[in-house]
């Protein structure tokens, strides 16, 4: 049954702070991506960072190795324990993300099948599985796979083994929480929490579905 990752996609740091701060006893790691650090800056990594909960940047990282490695160490250096970047690139691009996560001790997770409607156009079925195959001989240490789709999960996991998956598209997105929790490793919730009108409650409920 899989921790708790909060998917910080408010636009403003005082709002994320408040957000973070409630719902911080329910969490395991808080996932911020670019509306945030657009709307408040890199730096925001700094004040969530003392909440004392592992940081996850959702840069989805697709670029050539040497911009991907220049991207993955800004990453790093703010304070962040993981990035997740695309596999779509190839593996030399996801070797940069992954070099640069083992030499500060942080993880790497590669998107495989994206959890929206559109993802079925290009981003899932076999294509994804080549993907998830790349990531493990990549070194990787997990993938991101959609939780509105558990059955895709699941083909996923005979590829990856005892890699970890990190799924969104739980709440806004539609995906069931109960089904899809004995599958994975971390279930990525955003709206569902932040939009909440009381996101700590909210969150102690998606908690309730950990190990
Ligand atoms: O396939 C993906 N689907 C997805 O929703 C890969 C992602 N990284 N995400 C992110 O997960 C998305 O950008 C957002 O930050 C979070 C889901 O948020 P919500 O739908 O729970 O609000």
């Amino acid at each position: 049954m899989p921790e708790l990752i909060l998917a910080l996609d408010v636009l403003s740091r005082s709002e994320a702070l408040s957000v973070a701060e409630a719902a911080a006893p329910h969490l395991d790691a808080i996932k911020i991506g670019y509306p945030l650090v657009l709307a408040a800056g890199l730096d925001i990594a700094g004040p969530l960072s003392e909440f004392g909960i592992p940081l996850i940047a959702d840069f989805k990282v697709a670029d050539i190795p040497n911009t991907n490695r220049l991207i993955a160490e800004q990453v790093f250096a703010a304070g962040f324990s993981a990035i997740i970047c695309q596999g779509f690139c190839g593996s030399d691009s996801v070797a940069a993300c992954v070099e640069t996560a083992d030499d500060a001790g942080g993880e790497c997770y590669v998107v495989t099948e994206m959890s929206h409607p559109g993802a079925l156009e290009f981003l899932s079925g076999k294509n994804a599985e080549l993907l998830a195959q790349m990531a493990v001989d990549a070194g990787a240490h997990g993938i991101i796979a959609p939780a509105t789709r558990p059955e895709r999960v699941q083909a996923l996991r005979t590829i990856i083994g005892d890699k970890k998956i990190l799924s969104p598209g739980v709440g806004a997105q539609g995906g069931d929480p109960a089904v899809i929790a004995p599958l994975i490793d971390g279930m990525i919730v955003g709206r569902a929490i932040y939009t909440a009108a009381d996101p700590a409650e909210a969150a102690r409920a998606y908690a309730a579905f950990r190990r």
